[in-house]
């Protein structure tokens, strides 16, 4: 198990000044919104939050990323909160960051970064460590002695990234090249054991549908109620990494199998696709998705949005689908006209509270129209294994 409670007490001494510019928020109502989930990240890892900045951007500087104003701006608000930490809501280039850890004599990182740190922590099993361990790597490589990696040195490293400060320092480029080389060795020979398995699951001719969706949308508490499963589900992002596969029976009486699938964020970094491609290809392999989508979130299109998108780039968003507005229990009058416009464009889709609901029977009846009206050939399935 990770110590979560031991690694917060590591990131609590850091506080940290986030910043929202207007490449990602057009209006500083949405800028609110990049700030609430940004702070939600920061909150997971442990950082605590000394206040945070809107900055339109009427002209990119290519040194600074910011203008010259703002940048003072910026190293004001941080010693006046005492911050020891930047965080970009959009992803900087290495030299932006470091030029602009000059000027400030501050830490600063990006979302993504943040990101993998959650990623690291979260990791438990060997395929998680591994993987995070391969993106953590990939996006330090052109970021090598940075002051971010001196901070969490100096703090003794982080499980899970298993000192990801210490590696920048001490591994020059080209031990850095070798262990990544070595790390997608490894990697794929896990993935060739996934494949394996995934292989016996179709020769058993059951149908496999992915759950999928943003993080914290409640996947884990939908496998858990209705496969008798106790994957980890909490009121936190990225609590799974792995997938867990349980059979259900359905209403019909027919089996299927349902896989639980790491979750989804905006801007998600591209070395993590990368990484947990072989997890993510849990969706692009099934036959049909449970798309699960929390209808109580203020940013619900947005959220549909970064889905799909996901989706698309691994090519499985043609799938069959049926898409769970969940947590209506929550829904106020405030999101209810964003519920019902995704209800009027989206042809599949069902509101429920899969924690109140009294019975999940229409939805696994729905699943099963879903595949069974969908017919798929194992065959075709296999060989799309093989290959
Ligand atoms: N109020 C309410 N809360 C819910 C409902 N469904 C799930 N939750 C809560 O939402 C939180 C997240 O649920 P999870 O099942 O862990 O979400 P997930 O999609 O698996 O999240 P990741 O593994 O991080 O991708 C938990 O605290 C659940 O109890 C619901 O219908 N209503
Ligand atoms: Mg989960």
């Amino acid at each position: 198990m990770v110590d979560i409670s031991k690694q917060q007490d590591i990131f609590s001494r850091i506080r940290a000044m986030l910043v929202v510019t207007s490449d990602q928020a057009s209006s500083k109502m949405q800028a609110q919104r990049c700030r609430d989930e940004l702070e939600a990240l920061c909150s997971t890892v442990g950082i605590q939050v000394g206040g945070w900045l809107y900055f339109p951007i009427r002209e990119f500087n290519s040194a600074t990323y910011l203008g010259k104003g703002q940048v003072e701006k910026l190293a004001f608000m941080a010693q006046e909160s005492e911050s020891n930490l930047v965080v970009f809501n959009n992803g900087i280039s290495p030299r932006i960051q470091r030029n602009l850890e000059q000027v400030l004599d501050l830490c600063v990182v990006d979302r993504q970064e943040i990101i993998l740190q959650i990623f690291a922590n979260r990791a438990t099993t060997r395929e998680a460590r591994l993987q995070v361990e391969l993106a953590q790597l990939q996006y330090s490589l052109p970021r090598l002695k940075r002051k971010w990696a001196n901070l969490s040195q100096q703090r003794g490293g982080v499980k899970g990234a298993k000192g990801s400060g210490e590696k920048q320092l001490e591994l020059d480029k080209r031990q850095a090249q070798e262990r990544i080389t070595r790390l997608k060795k490894e990697i794929k020979e896990i993935s060739k054991q996934r494949d394996v398995q995934r292989r016996n699951r179709l020769q058993k001719n059951m149908p496999n549908v992915a759950i999928v969706g943003y993080t914290n949308s409640g996947k884990s508490t939908f496998l858990n109620r209705i496969a008798d499963s106790n994957v980890l589900s909490k009121d936190m992002l990225f609590a799974t990494l792995d997938p867990t596969t349980r059979r259900v029976r359905l209403p019909n009486g027919e089996n299927i199998l349902l896989t639980d699938t790491v979750g989804f964020v905006s801007d998600l970094p591209h070395e993590l696709v990368d990484a947990f491609r072989s997890t993510l290809e849990e969706a692009v392999l099934a036959n049909a998705l449970l798309i699960i989508l929390d209808a109580s979130r203020e940013d619900l299109m947005q959220c549909w949005e970064t889905t799909t998108q996901v989706l698309k780039s691994l090519g499985a968003l043609e799938k069959p689908r049926l898409v769970l507005l969940n947590k209506m229990d929550l829904v106020t009058e405030e999101n209810l006209f964003a519920v019902n416009a995704f209800v009027s464009t989206e042809p599949n889709c069902m509101e429920v509270s899969i924690l109140e609901d009294k019975s999940m029977k229409t939805v696994l009846e729905r699943i099963g129209a879903l595949v069974f009206d969908n017919p798929f050939d194992i065959a075709d399935a296999t060989q799309e294994e093989n290959t």
